[in-house]
């Protein structure tokens, strides 16, 4: 009989419960459950378990049979139960083995739909839904990735790990206000004396569908003190690895000259457009929006411009699946 395979579905930290999926052939699952389970579960059926060592009792918990070929078992998720538990399960033959998405996923009706699921999980933007939900129909209608899948794959990795988006510009320009405005909650303090924002204050944000860390940098001050410099050269560092600067500006400051890596794509941002200099002002021809937290204006622009600067329109409403397994290159920012 094929041994078991078993891998550990919740991270090895403490939590309420963790969760361990089993796989393998009917039979060899029945012999594994019977040693846990006083009534071996049939498929759809839970059971209670208990594990016992050399030490006594680990834990007891829940089975839950999925399918003949699957089963996962609840235990409480102490590390210490975590770790008598696996060597439970080598004790008793099981082999911890990275399973199938199929095993993982024994609801979906194809490997391509399980990997969808797996993806579903993993990723932290909404819009990644819209190119997962059917995923296997899409495989199936695109064949094999190309290179040009691929290359789109890897432009869609923001949507799996969230991109670091950052809003720089002079003092006093009103980028904490917006920054709680897009939070619709005070995360910084906005107030009319210059150098208000001296700490990065960092917020994730959903703009647009796209899941962002967002981080308000303190201001570019004309005359900085010793603290604001080493403020300054935290902010710059921060923004050297950014995905996206948000340059913002205020009518009469003036755009800041930034010298981003060349990567970065910047978005400038005209603020405080209600108020009535905002029409007439220089600043404005160089801004791609204009908008004024205070008033609620132009920020779903804001949003969709910055969605569109981490992700295309195209990528997104290209109809061939995305190639997410064919794009093995390293994560590198
Ligand atoms: N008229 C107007 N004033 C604003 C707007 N946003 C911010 N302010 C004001 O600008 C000042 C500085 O705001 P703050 O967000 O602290 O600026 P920061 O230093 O760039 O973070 C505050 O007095 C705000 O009330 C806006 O949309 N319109
Ligand atoms: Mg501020």
């Amino acid at each position: 009989m094929t041994p078991v395979q078993w891998a550990w579905c919740t991270p090895m930290q403490p939590g309420a419960i963790a969760l361990v999926t089993l796989h393998g052939e009917p039979a060899a699952l029945d012999a594994l459950l019977s040693t846990c389970c006083r009534r071996v579960p049939a498929a759809g059926a839970t059971a209670r378990c208990l594990f016992d060592d050399a030490l006594g009792t680990i834990d007891d918990g829940v089975a839950v049979r999925i399918a003949p070929t699957s089963a996962m078992l609840m235990p409480h998720g102490g590390v210490r139960i975590a770790q008598r538990l696996q060597a439970w399960l080598r004790a008793h033959g099981a082999i911890e083995a990275p399973l199938p998405d199929l095993a993982l996923f024994p609801e979906c009706a194809s490997p391509h739909a399980a990997a969808a699921a797996r993806m579903a999980g993993r990723c932290a933007s909404r819009r990644a839904l819209e190119l997962l939900r059917d995923h296997a129909a899409r495989v199936e209608r695109s064949g094999p990735a190309t290179a040009a899948d691929i290359a789109r794959a890897r432009r869609l990795r923001v949507l799996i790990d969230p991109p670091t988006v950052v809003i720089a510009g002079p003092s006093n320009v009103g980028k904490s206000t917006l920054t709680n405005a897009l939070a619709r909650r005070t995360v910084s303090v906005t107030d009319d004396a210059a150098g208000t924002t001296r700490d990065p204050v960092p917020v994730r944000l959903d703009l647009d569908g796209v899941t962002v860390d967002w981080i308000d940098l303190p201001g570019l001050l004309d005359a900085p003190s010793a603290i604001d410099a080493s403020a300054a050269s935290i902010a710059s560092r921060i923004a050297a690895s950014a995905h996206v600067i948000v340059v913002a500006t205020a009518p009469g400051r003036g755009w800041p000259r930034l010298s981003p890596p060349s990567p970065t794509t910047i978005v400038p941002v005209l603020l405080q457009c209600d108020r009535p200099d905002a029409a007439t002002c220089p600043e404005r021809s160089q801004a791609l929006v204009s908008c004024s937290a205070l008033q609620s204006i132009g920020l779903s622009e804001l949003a969709i411009a910055i969605r569109k600067a981490l992700v295309s329109d195209e990528d997104l409403a290209d109809s061939r699946a995305w190639a997410f397994d064919a794009d093995q290159s390293p994560m590198v920012e």
